[in-house]
């Protein structure tokens, strides 16, 4: 930037800032810290992005917004999450059940390289690419100002409030700028101030890299219309947005396809979009008139005063967000800006502020992404600046999109968890179709991957594609949710029956190994990792491997309890429970690692991110301390296998393994991966990168912390299972335990001081911390404190 002089002075200032905080912190001189408190959950730079991934994400759920914080051009990237390319989709391949039935023979005879490729050629659908989630556009503000005689500039995200702001100075001018994503209204808010008055003119501009009109609709309205494809291929949905500009003082025209706004006081920008994706049956698409829809939600937006629906706003995102906290006893560097915070990290410092920073960021982007009756948080969240994102920032099922959701019950934020539901729900008739045609089988599947189109079946490469687990996964989440809130009519109406679809698929699906006689999954891969087969060949399915065997048994073992919850012990409960019992086990090798496979394959790569096979550690439970301890030392060398060749290298992958070692109750492991997860995966606006940015390892990342802090997979509740010692002194407030507690815990020297448990259902708890394990009877919103020996 231009301005750096001026960025320069600002910097050597807080650096003189961060020299008297230290000094305060330390030497105690009286002075008040509330300033730094105030920075404590606020990301905060002192130059304007240059690139995307240094801009500021907001949301509603549903409308994103990335904010660069640029003086004289502003732009601010637009989403809307339903915003998508379009069919064909992949189809089941003609003659494909006889095919994999053959390949399954193959498989059964060990023969897996000829198992593959009968798959490959006969099976596997083919992969239609792009049809991507797509950018919705880019607001362009142009003012005529002069980026050299900028002063004091900072542009700031404060997660308490979920307001993007910039401030600067030009000729004793201050210039402000809030931007916003609101809940309450439906639009995004742009607010633009200078404290003289007369001082504010801009221009707009509304634009999208293609299949875009913008016209100005009278003399204070933008409009952008088109229908999302490829280059006119993969033609997708019709999409509208509006902005809608009020001024005070000045005046406000159009001038050809942009609105004018000069010599005013102050502006507000209310942004509205809206698509005709009908997300329960996408091929159908909504009749709404959609840029009536975008007027009126502006208008009405409009109606407000910028004051009131800033309140407005702010009140509804503090009602989720403020339901916890984290304070891990650090947060002098509040006062330095975030970038150079991480980049301190990155050269090897500790900063236990930003880890409690990233903590509350992965809720934050949680509930700006995901809210009840929108689509659920994609690879990137909702937010993309492309027309062909990675992966086209779709709906991977083999772990990205259950990461994506792992904070959302015990970070507090269940109901964030709702459109992954309605999402799994609404692929299941087009995984019963695929479950049929495809395996001959009942109930539903899908693959690793899918879109807003539901489609369902296996695409591409054996590695990733042959892979029949995807909706098994996605079905554990609805019996977590059932687990955290104790809701029975979730249990009955809607997690049970999933959870059956997926159980008929497997008792199907399963078949007889007819050497040990246990039933086994596949042919399959276990996601994405390949083996030399015995006779040197390049091999990626394989029956019984672990994670399918894993996924299968965790299936199961969620309809039994659900049944038994709900009282239903039929044929179908006796069936399951005979299949559990003869399902083959993953097997300890014979270095003692966790077998990925039905044999003593060579994996391709050692180092690979994916580490499938401990699906029983996390997100599973199948295997713990208590019941399988040989399973747990298998597991702790598997990663130490992984890690040591190089593995944990993209930023979903070290987020795993970080979950991984708080199950395996390993503090120092889970310390040294949050330090690389910052370090090496981590980009300046605080977004995980795979690379490219991928938004599941800042989920996993914040749940990782969450399960250093709390666990209850166990059933019971675990305090600090997993406490760094570097995290020495602290408190976490409002984290949420199954069985439907809230839990708060404060620590000292690394030691538990106090433990506070709120019953929100009311009934037995079991508490354990430190080698001790009480029980107590709490009734509903009633509440325990108990000291380190667990006692109340
Ligand atoms: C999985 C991973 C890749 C990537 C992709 C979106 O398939 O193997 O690393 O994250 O999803």
């Amino acid at each position: 930037m231009s301005y750096i002089c001026a960025n320069g002075k600002y910097r050597m200032l807080h650096l003189i800032v961060l020299i008297l905080i230290i000094a305060v912190t330390s030497g105690g001189c009286g002075i008040s810290n509330s300033k730094v408190q105030s920075k404590q959950l606020t990301l905060w730079y002192d130059q304007p992005a240059e690139k995307w991934l240094e801009a500021l994400p907001l949301g509603n759920g549903r409308l994103g917004a990335m904010v660069f914080g640029g003086v004289k051009n502003e732009r601010v990237q637009l989403n809307e999450d339903t915003l998508w390319a379009g069919p064909p989709v992949p189809e089941v391949k003609e003659g494909s059940l006889e095919n994999y039935m053959k390949a399954r023979e193959a498989a059964l005879a060990g023969d897996n390289a000829l198992a593959e490729s009968i798959i490959s050629k006969k099976v596997l659908s083919e992969r239609i690419v792009p049809r991507s989630y797509q950018t919705l556009g880019d607001l362009r503000l142009e003012f005529n100002l002069e980026e050299a005689k900028v002063s004091n500039y900072t542009r700031r995200l404060d997660l308490e409030t979920a307001i993007a702001k910039t401030e600067f100075e030009i000729d004793g001018v201050t210039y402000t700028r809030e931007v916003f994503s609101s809940v309450v209204d439906n639009v995004i808010v742009v607010n633009l101030t200078a404290n003289k008055k007369g001082m504010m003119s801009v221009t707009i501009k509304l634009d999208r890299p293609d299949d875009f009109e913008v016209v100005a609709a009278g003399r204070d309205i933008l409009q952008m219309s088109g229908q999302a494809s490829h280059k006119g291929k993969q033609k997708g949905v019709h999409y509208n947005c509006q902005i809608q500009a009020v001024s005070k003082g000045g005046k406000i025209y159009a001038d050809g396809n942009s609105l004018k706004i000069e010599k005013a006081d102050s502006a507000t920008l209310y942004i509205s979009a809206a698509t005709d994706l009908n997300a329960d049956n996408p091929y159908s698409p909504l009749k709404t008139d959609l840029k009536a829809l975008c007027d009126a939600q502006t208008k009405q937006a409009a109606a407000k005063k910028y004051a009131q629906a800033r309140k407005e706003h702010v009140e509804n995102h503090r009602q989720l967000f403020d339901r916890v906290s984290l304070d891990l006893g650090d947060q002098m560097l509040a006062e330095t800006p975030t970038d150079e915070r991480l980049n301190a990290v990155k050269q090897g410092k500790q900063d236990l502020g930003l880890v409690a920073l990233y903590f509350q960021y992965g809720r934050y982007l949680l509930m700006s992404s995901s809210r009840p009756g929108n689509m659920p948080a994609n690879l990137q969240g909702i937010w993309n600046d492309k027309i062909s994102a990675p992966w086209n920032a779709d709906y991977h099922i083999n772990i990205n999109m259950q990461m994506n959701y792992w904070v959302a019950e015990v970070c507090n934020l269940s109901e964030c968890h709702q459109p992954f539901f309605d999402f799994v729900e609404r692929l299941v008739p087009s995984g019963k179709k695929t479950a049929k045609e495809l395996y001959g089988c009942r109930g539903f599947v899908a693959h690793h991957t899918t879109d807003p189109w539901l489609w369902t079946v296996p695409i591409g490469k054996a590695k990733y594609g042959m892979w029949p687990f995807g909706g098994a996964w996605s079905t554990q989440h609805f019996m977590q949710h059932y687990r955290f809130t104790q809701d029975k009519e979730f249990l009955k109406t809607r997690a049970l029956p999933i959870i059956k679809e997926s159980a008929v698929f497997f008792l199907d699906y399963l078949v007889e190994d007819p050497k040990t006689k246990k039933l086994v999954a596949g042919p399959a891969s276990s996601p994405e990792n390949s083996f030399v087969t015995n006779d040197g060949k390049s091999a990626t399915v394989d029956m019984g491997a672990a994670m399918s065997q894993e996924i299968v048994w965790d299936t199961f073992t969620n309809y039994l309890e659900a049944a038994e919850i709900l009282g239903i012990d039929d044929k179908l409960s006796d069936e399951i429970k005979n299949a559990r019992s003869r399902l083959a086990l993953p097997q300890i090798g014979t270095d003692g690692r966790l077998m990925e496979w039905s044999r003593e394959f060579k994996e391709k790569q050692p180092g690979h991110r994916h580490i499938s096979h401990l699906y029983g550690l996390h997100p599973g439970r199948q295997f713990t301390f208590e019941h399988t301890p040989d399973y747990m030392e298998a597991c702790r060398k598997t990663i130490e296998y992984r890690l040591s060749h190089g593995g944990g290298h993209t930023g979903w992958s070290r987020a795993w393994i970080i979950n991984f070692w708080a199950r395996l109750r390993d503090p120092e492991n889970v310390y040294n991966n949050i330090q690389a997860l910052l370090a090496k995966s981590t980009l300046t606006n605080l977004f995980d990168t795979h690379p490219p940015f991928q938004i599941d390892g800042n989920f996993g990342g914040t749940a990782g912390i969450a399960e250093a802090l709390l666990q209850s997979h166990e059933g019971k509740i675990d305090i600090l299972p997993a406490l760094p010692k570097q995290w020495n002194k602290g408190t976490v407030k409002g984290l949420v335990a199954r069985g439907n507690f809230t839990v708060d815990v404060e620590w000292e020297q690394a030691k538990l001081k106090k433990a506070t448990i709120k019953s929100n259902s009311g009934g037995p708890c079991t508490v354990s911390y430190g080698g001790i394990t009480k029980s107590f009877d709490i009734a509903k919103s009633k509440t325990v404190v108990l000291n380190s020996k667990l006692k109340q």
